[in-house]
């Protein structure tokens, strides 16, 4: 197993970018409240990688 670190910058896309890498529906918006969050899921292309 692989875990891979998304971090950034608040509103820089890295939910938008989540949701694209492992088929999840995590929120993305640029409003107050939903900016600092943590998720969890594996790559859609490769479940070994945890993103
Ligand atoms: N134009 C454009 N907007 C984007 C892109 N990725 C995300 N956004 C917009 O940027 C805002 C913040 O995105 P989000 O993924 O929630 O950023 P996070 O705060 O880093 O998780 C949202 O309004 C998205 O629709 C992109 O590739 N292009
Ligand atoms: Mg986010």
């Amino acid at each position: 197993m692989t875990d891979v670190l998304l971090v950034g910058a608040p509103n820089s896309g890295k939910s938008a970018l989540f949701n694209r890498l492992t088929g999840l529906k995590h929120k993305v918006a640029n409003y107050p409240g939903i900016i600092i969050d943590v998720g969890k899921g594996c790559l859609s292309s490769n479940r070994q990688v945890t993103l």
